[in-house]
């Protein structure tokens, strides 16, 4: 089955691939020769995956998921959240948000925090939605260079390496995108 991922984050495309496996072909925008930014204007997790994977539904009427997620830091009262690409200001790199998570965090005990994903799929005009979450810490230090974003200062419940030093398939293997993507990818087999 050929599904489209409503994505321009070539490191989600990367894993999705991976968590898919050989039952699905996975197509990114650039397969499609869609390059375009998608809108991503919402202020939940839910109504952003809707939004982007709605808006690659419509333009190319393909089978199209897309994800959301953020980084929801408990001392911080859940942020950043859904605003987590944009934490450190508008046209960020991942190194900025870290770096400003780290300050935020510096004189702070409590470093508990969730990754959130939300999966959105349209499906023959219908839509459904998965989710996933992983609880963990944030680290002292960055620890790591596999991933993305905050992997190399989120480590998870129960394991000792940050996201960013685990081989891509453990973190796949326990991560919000591959639960919210399993969830999906079973659903899918039952249709
Ligand atoms: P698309 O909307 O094009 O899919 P994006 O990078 O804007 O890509 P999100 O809004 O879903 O994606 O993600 C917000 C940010 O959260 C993202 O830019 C990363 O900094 C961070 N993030 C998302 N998934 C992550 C992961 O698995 N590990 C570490 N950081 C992640």
């Amino acid at each position: 089955m050929k599904l489209l991922f409503a994505t321009n984050n070539s490191h989600k495309l990367r894993e999705i691939r991976e968590i898919a496996g050989k039952d699905y072909q996975i197509l990114s925008l650039n397969d499609v020769n869609m390059a375009t930014d998608i809108p991503e204007t919402r202020d939940t997790l839910e109504d952003n995956a809707r939004q982007k994977a709605q808006f690659i539904y419509d333009k190319t009427g393909f089978s199209s998921f897309a994800d959301d997620t953020g980084l929801e830091v408990d001392a911080l009262d859940g942020r950043p959240g859904v605003y987590s690409a944009r934490y450190a200001g508008e046209g960020c790199s991942f190194d900025d948000n870290v770096s400003k998570i780290l300050e935020e965090l510096d004189t702070i005990e409590n470093r508990k925090a969730c990754f959130r994903c939300v999966v959105c799929l349209i499906l023959d005009g219908n839509e459904y939605l998965f989710e996933g979450r992983i609880p963990g810490e944030i680290s002292r230090e960055r620890r790591g260079t596999d991933g993305f974003g905050y992997d190399p200062v989120f480590q998870p419940d129960g394991h000792i390496q940050t996201f960013a030093e685990m081989p891509p398939h453990l973190k796949n293997g326990i991560s919000h995108r591959g639960i919210a993507a399993s969830k999906m990818f079973r659903f899918l087999q039952k249709k």
